[in-house]
Order: C-alpha cells, then structure tokens, then sequence
C-alpha cells in the first residue's frame, strides 16, 4: 500500500493479490520466479505468505495439486508466462485428471500484442490453450477485479468434483493501482466454498434395497473417498456391514490395510464373483476395466449390479449401467447410508466372507514366502519388504511412489495405516509426480515422507532434490536403481547406442543428494537399505537411497503390459 501528501492511500494489483490468498486462508504458494511474477513472489514473502521455489514448473504445479488432494484448499502454482505457464500446465491436467483442487496462476504478456500476434516476450494465448485442460480459466484485466478473480478460482477448484482451475493474470495488472478502501472492498472471503450435496431420500433407499439384496456384496474405495475425509463414517460403514472391501491405490490406509475386512489380498476373486459392487468415489476407469470383461467375471459382468456414490451427477453410467447412483458428497452419502442401516441390518453372507478369508489367506502366505527369500542381488520384494516394515513401525509416514515394477510392487506390498498417506501416479498413471508431491506432503503435514521411485521415475523431477535440500524437508527418497526404464537388460539390435530403456549402468543417484549437502546412501543389501531408512527417519534430513535393484527384475510397464499394441506385448521380454 502506497500514500503520499496528494494522495489517497493506494493499493496496487500486487498486493491485491497477496490480500486475496490470504484473506481466503492460503498461506503457501509454490512456484518459480521471472517476469512478470518475481516481484510477487517477493511481495508474498514480505507480506508472510511462504513461497516455495521450485526448479522446474512442472513440480511446483504437481506440488500445488497434492497440496489441494491432502488439504481441500486449492493448491496454488504460480509461473511466468508462455514456457513456464507449459511447463506447468501438464500438473494442472494432471490434478483435473485426479480431481485434485488447485490453481495455476501464470503471469501473462501485454494482450494488445498477444492477441494480435505482434511478438511479445514469451507471447501466447495462454487462457486459450488452459481452457480444455482444466475445470474453468479466468482472466483478471483490472485490479478491481482481483477477489472476484480468486473467489471465482477458488469456488471452481473445489466445489463439486474438484480440479485445476488456471488463473491469467497479465503483467499490467500487478502495477495497476487503485483506491485502498475500495480494493479492500472488493476482495472476497469465499464463504462455504465446496457446499455440502445432500442425496436425495429415494436415491439412498435404492441403494440401501440393493445393498441388502447382496449375497455377495463389495465396497470399492477410491481417492475421492479418502480426499473426502469421511474417515470415520467410511469405516462405521464397512465395519457395520461386514462388507469386504477393495482400496484403489490411493485410498489404502483409509482403514489399515491390514483390516479384517480388506480384499486386497484376493482382488481378482471379489472382483469377478461380487453381485453387487458399492463404489465410493471410484470411477469405472481404466483402472477397474471399466466395469466390464474378465476382471470383472465374463458372463457374470451383465447380472452385477453397481451402486456409486459420487459428487458428479455424469459420472453414472459411463461405461457401464449403474442400478443405483448415489449423487452428493461422499460425507453426506455415506452418512444417509448409516443412517438407513438401522438396528437390525445383516452384515454380509458368511460363506462370502468365508471364502474371501480363505483365498486371502493362501495368497499372502505365498506372498510372505515371496518376501521372505534374500536373493544375492537385491529385488523388488526383499527391497520392498524392508520399506514395508519401517511405514508399519512409522505409520504417519507419507509414501509416494512412481515407476512401473516399483510403483506395482510398492502397491501391493506396502501396507498403509493410516488414510491420506499414499500419493502416486493416479489415474494417468504419470512419471515426474514424486519430488512435487514429496516436497507438498512435508510442507503441508510436517511429516516424514519416504519417496519409492524407479529410477527413471524420479529422472523426471530429480533435480528437485535441491528443493528438498534448500527447504531441509524430511523426505527419504528411495531409487529403484535397476539400470532402466522397467528393467537394465534390454539390448539395441543394430549399432552402439544403448537400447531406449537402458541407463547408465551402476549409476550413483545418491551422490545427487550430497551435491546440494543432503545424505546420501548406497544400499546394495535389505540390511542396508534398512539402516539407511532408519538412519533418515531419525535424523529428518532430505536423504537419498541409492536401493541396488537386480538389473533383470522388472517386467515391462509393469502390470500394465496387456496395454501394449499387438506386437509389443507377443515380444519375448
Ligand atoms: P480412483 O482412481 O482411486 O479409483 P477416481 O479418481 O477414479 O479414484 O475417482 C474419484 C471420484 O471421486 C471422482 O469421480 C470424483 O468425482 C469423486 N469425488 C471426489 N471428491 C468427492 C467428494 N467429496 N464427494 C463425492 N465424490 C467425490
Ligand atoms: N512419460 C510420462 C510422463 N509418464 C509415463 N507413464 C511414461 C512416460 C511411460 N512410463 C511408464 O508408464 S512407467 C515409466 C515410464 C517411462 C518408467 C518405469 O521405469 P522405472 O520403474 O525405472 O521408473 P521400474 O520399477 O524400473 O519399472
């Protein structure tokens, strides 16, 4: 705020904005500065609200969305125009994609010139190409425009299904001045920004008919269930009922993994044998084949019937008919199931829960066998049994994980205990997540955080372990280091080049750490990769773990090969 003898006091789009963010309760921006945004980054800091810089976009933005899955506030991204507004726009996407609320507020050059393509520095339409990618684009042209422009952004990221929202803010903007009183006036405080959406009455009895019809019930969690923190309610639901249930990814720890009533351990009998399928903020994606085909049964498929508790009204039916949407908050929905469950509800068919208990039993002592071997070189499963045991006696602990082998792998084999700790590669099943989301994990719950990455995973945003240096974040990050992408084996048929999967053999990631003065550990055996762990937790320092992974271990893409084209998939790995 600027005054002077002449003049009444003055505010200007700067701090306009600053005002905005803060009034609304956002006190943490993550970004990377350059025209025309350095100064507000500045500014931010000056007026309290902590700007975490970043050294590539795309992490500040993937940063901002994880900050938005774990808090319910819109994370906030901020860059300059044209490239770093690209380089960000892919976590804005990505957040959409995942219905994670947060805002990409880039910086943007004069419109007289972008818009008749005079050559601007760093020109480009920059609302015209968010638009499609995100939930809504704003652009503010006047500074007494501002908190509606924020208010706007904020109600759209997180009110019904939530996602990314981009806000333009071109530089002229930042120096505009105006009246202070007014421009206090026309800032917003976003009142009740993500409403409450009640079920309608006759929505939750056709569910609740349904569900009591079930002789082989099963309840699917996804990560809108655990964004929802309906924690409690979600876990009254599944206890009262006896229905088994299946964690999606992100949604593992909402109850223990190690829950009586988890299906985890025999996923793909439940999914072809269950009637009738409850799913609580988990769409019939890609991930749950679409409802439909062999996962789901064959000939049973037709005669399942899905009851769907989700907040947006048009994801009903879209791969397979849903018999009973159940369309409002997960809260409120699964709140007017209990609700109607009554005093005499009967908890699921015992030769159902009979036989899951049995199938569940047989597959995890076969997985126990499986963890228990100590190859001479260290895989997969004697590395992943070792982070298995440190997240079960660290149970606060935030994991993130990409890769393919390792991202299956740690899926499968990492319980989690409590909701809201697992943060991965979603729905797109995207590479670069790891140190954003690590870097937002510490910064917005001040807890541990242990990063399982593949080796080329964490490639795509490796240089952020300075970031985790410079802010000294408590973030173990461990790489799968097998020599490649999926596996280090692959061989180029003709000529000197290395195949396209290879890396550098023996490489040594943990000296990436030690460059920016973080702890670095080669870990070539469990006992090893245990006290490294160990030694991370207690110190809290940005550590990283060199993890030796047989170079021959993973299979390509994981568990998602049947995706490749015809050719790929008949090739012999
Ligand atoms: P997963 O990948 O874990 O299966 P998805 O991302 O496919 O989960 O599904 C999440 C779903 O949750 C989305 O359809 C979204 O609309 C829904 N959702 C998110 N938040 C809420 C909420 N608070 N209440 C109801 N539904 C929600
Ligand atoms: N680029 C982006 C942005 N996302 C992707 N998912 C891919 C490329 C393709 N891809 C995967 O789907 S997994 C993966 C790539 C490149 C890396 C697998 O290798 P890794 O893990 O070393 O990270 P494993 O454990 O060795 O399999």
């Amino acid at each position: 705020m600027t005054s002077d003898a002449n003049t009444t006091p003055q505010i200007d789009g700067f701090h306009l904005v600053i005002e905005a963010l803060k009034l609304n309760g956002i006190d943490t921006v993550y970004g990377l500065p350059g025209i025309p945004i350095t100064d507000l980054s500045r500014k931010m800091q000056a007026e309290g609200v902590r700007f975490v810089a970043f050294r590539h976009e795309q992490s500040a933005g993937n940063a901002a969305a994880a900050a938005g899955f774990l808090t319910q506030k819109p994370g906030i991204c901020l860059t300059v125009s044209a490239p770093g507004f690209l380089n960000g726009l892919t976590a804005l996407a990505n957040a959409t994609t995942n219905c994670f609320p947060m805002i990409l507020i880039s910086g943007s050059s004069e419109r007289e010139i972008v818009d008749l393509q005079q050559g601007d520095y760093e020109e480009m339409d920059q609302l015209a190409i968010a638009r499609p990618l995100c939930k809504a684009a704003f652009r503010v042209l006047h500074a007494a425009d501002i908190g509606v422009g924020i208010a706007r952004s904020i109600r759209s990221a997180v009110s019904g299904r939530p996602g990314g929202v981009y806000l333009d803010l071109p530089a002229k903007l930042f120096s505009q001045s105006i009246d202070a009183a007014a421009g206090q006036r026309s800032l917003i405080k976003v009142v009740d920004a993500a409403p409450k959406q009640l079920p309608a009455p006759e929505a939750v009895q056709r569910a609740l008919d349904l569900l009591k019809g079930a002789r082989r019930p099963l309840i699917v969690l996804g990560k809108g269930a655990a964004y929802a923190q309906a924690d409690d309610a979600i876990r009254t639901l599944i206890e009262k009922t006896g229905i088994p249930y299946l964690p999606m990814s992100m949604a593992k720890g909402l109850l223990p993994d190690t829950h009586g009533q988890s299906a985890s351990a025999t996923r793909s009998f439940v999914l072809a044998e269950a009637d009738v399928v409850l799913l609580i903020g988990a769409r019939l994606n890609w991930l749950l084949s679409h409802g439909k085909g062999k996962t789901w049964g064959g000939a049973n498929a037709s005669s399942r019937q899905f009851i769907q508790i989700d907040i947006s009204p048009t994801e009903a039916d879209s791969n397979v008919p849903i018999a009973a949407p159940l369309i409002g908050d997960i809260g409120s929905c699964v709140s007017a199931l209990l609700d109607g469950l009554g005093e005499h509800w009967a908890t699921a068919p015992a030769e159902w829960t009979g036989a899951i208990a049995e199938r569940k039993d047989k597959n995890l002592s076969k997985m126990a066998e499986l963890l228990a071997k100590n190859p001479q070189v260290m895989n997969f499963h004697s590395a992943l049994r070792v982070i298995r045991d440190v997240v079960k006696a660290n149970p606060e602990a935030i994991v993130v994980n990409e890769g393919a082998n390792t991202l299956d792998f740690a899926r499968s084999i990492v319980d989690m205990y409590r909701p809201r700790k697992r943060l991965d590669v979603g729905t797109w099943g995207i590479m670069g997540i790891g140190m954003g989301f690590a870097v937002a994990a510490a910064i917005t719950t001040g807890k541990p955080v242990i990063a399982i990455e593949g080796d080329s995973a964490f490639g795509f945003s490796g240089m952020e372990v300075e970031t985790l240096c410079r802010y000294d974040l408590p973030v173990c990050v461990v790489v799968f280091n097998n020599n490649g992408v999926y596996k280090g084996t692959d061989v180029n048929p003709r000529g000197d080049d290395m195949a396209p999967t290879q890396f550098v053999k023996s490489a040594r990631y943990d000296k990436m750490m030690e460059a920016f003065g973080g702890v670095g550990f080669n870990a070539a055996t469990p006992a090893e990769l245990d006290a490294a762990l160990q030694a991370a937790l207690a110190s809290g320092r940005p550590t990283l773990i060199n993890a030796v992974i047989d170079e021959s271990a993973g299979t390509e893409s994981g568990r998602i090969t049947s995706l490749y084209p015809q050719h790929a998939a008949a090739r012999k790995h």
